[in-house]
């Protein structure tokens, strides 16, 4: 009987070891799990501290990842693969705006369903090319997942806009778990993001409207800033002899 209970005991011991071990275990959560049902989106709360935070560090692992790409191409195939790097968190009147726009009503589900591009990385590249080599490895990134992908480079919108834009899932991990966030992604060319730098603060975002006849000029400076990409092709195929990489 003492055996018998030794041997109970001993399996208890075991088995709440066992518990704890799988409490401590990295399981996967969604956003989902920090929030109530239905609740409203309201900044300067802890809960919109905490979702933004998270949004943060997914737009952090990515930069991180993407910039190792830039600096490897730079160092071992002696090619600049990648100009710059910008990341940026959607301000709250963005997200509230667009959902406004959409209809969706203001809660945290409805944010985090439909809103893609709370975490923004935009990667400028020097050729058009460069693109297209940085959407592969990007696609290749272990662990990340491609939700869709939008090649207004091939479709340009009819404004003239060109860029290549990724909606990605990024895993980030925390202290007990680890839960997937998105994250987009717009990759362009410097003449690409020059155009929509500056279609952007004259006619994408503001109210008032422009007038059609600078509406067209947009669109003419948007061909002939593809014109300038396809042209820089034939720089490519000199600089291709030079690089180590199989670009
Ligand atoms: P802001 O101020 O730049 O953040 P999706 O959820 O991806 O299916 P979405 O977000 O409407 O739907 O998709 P889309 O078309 O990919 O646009 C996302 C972002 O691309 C925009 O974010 C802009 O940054 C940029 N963009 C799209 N179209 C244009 C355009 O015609 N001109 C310029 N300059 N930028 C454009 P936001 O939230 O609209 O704006």
């Amino acid at each position: 009987e003492i055996r018998l209970s030794l041997v109970g005991s001993e399996m208890c011991i075991r088995d709440r070891s066992c518990m704890c071990m799988k409490k401590e275990k990295n399981e996967l959560i969604t956003m989902a799990t920090l929030l109530k049902k239905d609740e409203k989106i309201e900044r300067n709360t802890k809960t919109f501290e905490k979702i933004m935070f998270l949004y943060s560090i997914a737009s952090k692992e990515l930069e991180t990842k993407l910039e190792i790409i830039k600096e490897e191409f730079k160092l071992f195939y002696d090619y600049e693969l990648i100009d710059h790097i910008q990341t940026r968190i959607k301000k709250p009147d963005s997200i509230a705006n667009k959902m406004k726009t959409r209809g969706l009503p203001l809660t945290y589900q409805d944010m985090i369903e439909n809103i893609n591009d709370i975490a923004g990385i935009r990667v400028i590249c020097p050729l058009k090319k460069d693109v297209f080599t940085v959407r592969d490895l990007v696609r290749k990134i272990p662990g990340v997942k491609v939700i869709k992908e939008k090649d207004y480079i091939h479709n340009p919108k009819k404004s003239g806009y060109s860029s290549y834009h990724m909606i990605l899932e990024v895993p980030i991990s925390l202290s007990h778990n680890f839960m997937y966030v998105k994250v987009e992604v717009q990759i362009r060319t410097m003449a690409m993001d020059f155009w929509a730098s500056l279609e952007h603060k004259l006619k994408y975002k503001p109210q008032t409207e422009i007038t059609k006849s600078s509406s067209k000029e947009l669109v003419t400076c948007a061909k002939m800033v593809n014109k300038l990409d396809n042209k820089t092709v034939s720089y490519t195929h000199l600089r291709a002899h030079e690089t180590k990489a199989n670009l």
